[in-house]
Order: C-alpha cells, then structure tokens, then sequence
C-alpha cells in the first residue's frame, strides 16, 4: 500500500487530495499543527480511515521525526498562510511558512530518505503582474504580494533541490480553484455564503473590494487530482493546472445572484477596505502541458462552479444558522 503525507490536511486541498488518495488506496498521513480548539471540519468524514499527527512547517525537527516515524512514498507540502490580504498584514510569518517552510521540508527528505517524490503547492499568485497572456510553466514571475513572492521562493527551491540534490521534486503552478470547502474570507467562498444568507433572509448586503480583478477559477477535487499525477511520472517537473478561461469578480457576483433570482446590484456594496495594496489584475493559466503529458484536463465549468457552490451553503444553512451561527469573518 503506498504512503503519502500530507501537510495541510485540514485546509481545501489537503482535505480533497486526502479523499482522493484514500480511493486509490493509499495509507494517508495527515500533518496538523496544534491549535487550542481542534479544526478537523474538512476531514470529520475521513477521520477513522487516516492517521493525523503533529508537526509545524516553522518546526524543523518535527518533520524530521515525522518522515523517519512514518516514512511515506509521497509529501504533499499543501501547508502555507495561503490568504493574500494577510500577507500584507504579517508578511514575516507569511514568509516562514510559506517560503521557508518548503526548505524545512525538502530538508528534511533530504535527511532522511531522498526517494520521497515531493509536490510543492505553487501558485498562479506568481505570476502576479503578468508578463503574458495566458500564463505557462515558462512566463516569468513578477508577484504582487507577500503571499505570491514567498511562493516564488517556495518553487525555486523546490526547482533547486531537484537539480541540486536529485530529488524527485515537482512544483505544481494551480490558479485558483474553489468548492464548498474552501474558506470563507476567500471571495467565491464569500459571494456563495453571502448569497445564501441573502436568499434565506440572513443579510441584506454583501460588501466586496475590486469587481474589476479576473481570475481563472476551478473546482478544487479536479486539481488535487493534477498533484497526483505529477508524482506518477517517470520524471519530475512543474506543470501549470487551469482551466484556460478568465472571469471578472463581478461576473462571478453575477451568475451567484442570479443563481438564487436576486439582482446583485441591490445588495452589494463596494467597500475599500477589502482593496488590496497592490492587486492581481488577470490571470488566466494555458494548462497544455498538463494536459499533454499528465492526461489532466478541469471537469467543471465556471458557471457550474459558482452554482455549486451557492447551492452547497444553502443547503448548509437552512435550519442550522440559528444553532450554529456562521463565524463573523470580515477580513
Ligand atoms: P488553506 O485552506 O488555507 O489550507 C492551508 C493549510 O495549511 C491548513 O491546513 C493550515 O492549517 C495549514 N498550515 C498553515 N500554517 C501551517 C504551519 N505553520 N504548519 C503546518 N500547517 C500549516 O489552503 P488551500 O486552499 O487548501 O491551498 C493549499 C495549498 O495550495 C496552499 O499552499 C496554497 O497556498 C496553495 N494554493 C492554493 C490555491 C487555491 O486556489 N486554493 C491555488 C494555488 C496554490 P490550519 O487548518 O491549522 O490553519
Ligand atoms: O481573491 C477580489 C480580490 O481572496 C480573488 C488564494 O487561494 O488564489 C487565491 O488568491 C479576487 C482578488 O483569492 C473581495 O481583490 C474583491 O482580486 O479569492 P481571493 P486570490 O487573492 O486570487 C491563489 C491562486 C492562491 O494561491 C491563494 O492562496 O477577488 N476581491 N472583493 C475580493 N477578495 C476577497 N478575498 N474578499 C473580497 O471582499
């Protein structure tokens, strides 16, 4: 039976990817950092059928013993302070997870067991203020955040191990993608629980930042698949995965409103707090390589995704938000 590790189990994509390798019959390992109040949310379901245990990407030593303890085939190195907008506000602790975090990481296979096929969770955020359009494995990076140039650092040191060390390392470069798991200050998570508490008379407005911005949105369980494949090749290499379509902000507004029979223009509200110091304008991926040499290809269309995904958190709130009230996130 292979073994994976994964790091960031109980974020989005740890959460998918580990579903994804349970079916292919994989013995999982999930790395969770201690926090006062357990956050297995994502991973309730799956919780008999994995072992979690503890360790902290800014904790060296503690990925040494996990690796020597568990000894895993594969490492998904999902963790990361993954939110843009706090990276501006703590652009040091973004670094030491998200940059050299990755390091503490591919360290400690090195150290331990330089047979370990290493997926780094790289970020279309790298491309930042894009150089072309669409974006691939070969356009250069300008990052627009502390977030996107800690993910600079996290794929160049994932590319260095490789040719240094001859680790079988892959970078992998995924544009956004979204599904009812994903966090609630991240916008498409925000449009689909706000329209839902429209809908079901909970709010009466939803306040945004840029309308303006694209992106080139997915849903998440296609792209844990993408990681997947990397590590099943012959040779390690980075691989861009999107969808090849750019959508605005407001467009995603839209289609979720519209989804539920509102018009958006009578419940949204620009608010300039939610304006980033430096912003993303476009980003839209060409994930020929991908397809080509990984077989992968995205299963979910832009529109389906957003009507998912507000149909997800109707479902989830009706009845329930009396008894458990959602957080009040307004970051
Ligand atoms: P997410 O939901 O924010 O999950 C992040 C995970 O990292 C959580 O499990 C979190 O644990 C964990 N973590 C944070 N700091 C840690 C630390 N110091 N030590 C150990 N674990 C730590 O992110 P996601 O959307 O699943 O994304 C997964 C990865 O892909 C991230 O690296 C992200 O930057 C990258 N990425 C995401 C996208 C996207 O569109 N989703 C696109 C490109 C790249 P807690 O639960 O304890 O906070
Ligand atoms: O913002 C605009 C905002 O926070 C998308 C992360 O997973 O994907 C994600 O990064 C766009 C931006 O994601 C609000 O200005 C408008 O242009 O959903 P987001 P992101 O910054 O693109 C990449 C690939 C990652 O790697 C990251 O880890 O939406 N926007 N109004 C807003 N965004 C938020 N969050 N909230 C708003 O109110």
């Amino acid at each position: 039976m292979p073994k994976a590790m994964i790091t960031g189990i109980t974020g989005q994509d740890g959460s998918y990817l580990a579903d994804f390798l349970l079916e292919q019959g994989y013995e999982v390992i999930g790395v969770v950092r201690r926090s006062s109040t357990v956050n297995f949310d994502r991973i309730e379901h799956i919780q008999d059928k994995i072992s979690i245990v503890q360790g902290d990407l800014l904790d060296q030593v503690s990925l040494i013993h996990l690796l020597q303890e568990y000894r895993p085939d594969e490492v998904y190195n999902l963790a990361a302070q993954s939110f843009v907008p706090t990276s501006f506000s703590q652009p040091a602790l973004t670094g030491e997870v998200t940059a050299l975090g990755v390091t503490r990481m591919l360290d400690a296979i090195r150290i331990v067991d330089k047979h370990i096929r290493f997926y780094q969770a790289s970020s279309s955020e790298m491309f930042g203020k894009v150089r072309e359009v669409p974006q691939n494995e070969k356009t250069p990076f300008h990052p627009r955040s502390p977030y996107g140039v800690a993910k600079v650092y996290g794929h160049w040191i994932t590319v260095n191990y490789r040719e240094s060390y001859g680790l079988f390392a892959c970078s992998g470069i995924l544009f956004n993608h979204e599904s009812p798991r994903r966090g609630l200050e991240f916008l498409p998570r925000k449009v689909a629980h706000g329209v839902a508490r429209i809908k079901l008379g909970l709010a009466n407005e939803l306040r945004l930042g840029n309308l303006e911005a694209r992106r080139d949105w997915g849903y998440a369980p296609d792209y844990v698949r993408g990681m997947w494949l990397m590590l099943q090749q012959d040779e390690p290499d980075d691989y861009v995965l999107a969808t090849g379509e750019t959508h605005t902000v407001r467009e995603f507004v839209e289609i979720a409103f519209a989804h539920v029979g509102l018009d958006w223009q009578d419940y949204v509200v620009i608010d300039p707090k939610y304006y980033r110091p430096a912003e993303v304008d476009l980003l839209v991926g060409d994930p020929s390589k991908a397809r080509e040499k990984l077989g992968w290809r995205h299963s979910v269309s832009f529109e389906e995704l957003v009507q998912l995904m507000v149909d997800a958190d109707l479902e989830r709130l009706k009845g329930v938000e009396q008894l458990h009230p959602s957080p009040n996130i307004d970051w």
